[in-house]
């Protein structure tokens, strides 16, 4: 896959923004600050910096329907399709691990997400020299048994505040934030944690009116940015941890009743199969 990717430009797109939406409010704008186009990075971690125009980088709304001008990043590392997505980000600088990144030219592409994480601006895109000084291989298959995922608190029905842990138990299940984006590897992934509730995510959908087309045409039997666009598309979404204990953050949400639904996901940020989601609903105070 990394062989692939190092071979091929990123996919090229264009973005057309619609008049009225040009007239009433700025699009917003992202750059890449680090690594620089052309640079080394000789640490095991990638770090990222990155500079945003009319737009405030943020997750205490994230997996809510969104609004101008305000969401996260998604970073994507040779591709631009959710399955290179290594996370996403709520603020400027943040790291990309380099764990089964081989040796060599990579590009980092970032963009801009609405708190749905639909596109809020076009991709900024950077190549560079992946070179550590010990290159760290993706590991072995871990599958031993049928994995296994449950909520241990809140319990179904418990009152929380706004903020609280979820703490879930995983068995024969490798969590790992660092292989993000990487193949997928058998027994390995991270958690998928949306929160749905009434009044809120319920609501439609924002997202700037920007159509996406693969400017390639070599490149429209793939997955490109507008597959990843109807997919990303996902309200209630508010994070892809990969611990036990997660913090929850809902003070921008409604008291009442909220279901929380946690899942697996294979390093992809496909549904791993064969595991069923676990979920609570409970009352927010
Ligand atoms: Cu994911």
């Amino acid at each position: 896959m990394h062989m692939l990717a190092r071979g091929l430009p990123i996919v090229l797109l264009s973005f057309v923004a619609l008049p009225a939406l040009a007239a009433t409010m700025p699009v917003p704008s992202i750059t890449i600050l680090a690594p620089a186009a052309g640079s080394n990075v000789a640490t095991s971690e990638i770090p990222v910096a990155v500079a945003t125009k009319d737009f405030s980088v943020e997750c205490t709304h994230v997996g809510q329907p969104g609004a101008p001008g305000r969401g996260h990043i998604h970073a994507m590392v040779d591709g631009t399709s959710m399955a290179v997505m290594t996370n996403v980000y709520c603020s400027k600088q943040f790291t990309i691990s380099g764990e089964g990144l081989q040796p060599g030219k990579h590009i980092l592409a970032v963009i801009l997400a609405t708190d749905a994480h639909d596109n809020a601006s076009m991709p900024a895109e950077v190549t560079f020299t992946y070179q550590p000084q010990s290159p760290q291989p993706l590991p072995a298959p871990a599958e031993s048994g049928k994995p296994s995922l449950t909520i241990l608190s809140p319990g179904n029905g418990a009152r929380v505040g706004k903020t609280f842990d979820l703490k879930v138990a995983v068995s024969n299940f490798q969590l790992s934030c660092d292989l993000e984006g990487r193949p997928n590897i058998a027994g390995y992934g991270h958690l998928h944690v949306f929160v749905t509730q009434s009044g809120v995510t319920d609501k439609p959908s924002w997202a700037p009116k920007m159509s996406m087309e693969p400017m390639s045409s070599s490149m429209k039997g793939e997955s490109p940015m507008a597959g990843e666009m109807k997919m990303m598309s996902m309200v209630g979404m508010i994070g892809m941890p990969c611990a036990t204990t997660i913090p929850v953050d809902l003070s921008q949400w409604h008291t009442g009743k909220a279901k929380i639904v946690v899942m697996f996901a294979n390093n992809d940020h496909e549904p791993t199969m064969g595991v069923a989601a676990a979920a609570v609903t409970v009352i927010v105070r």
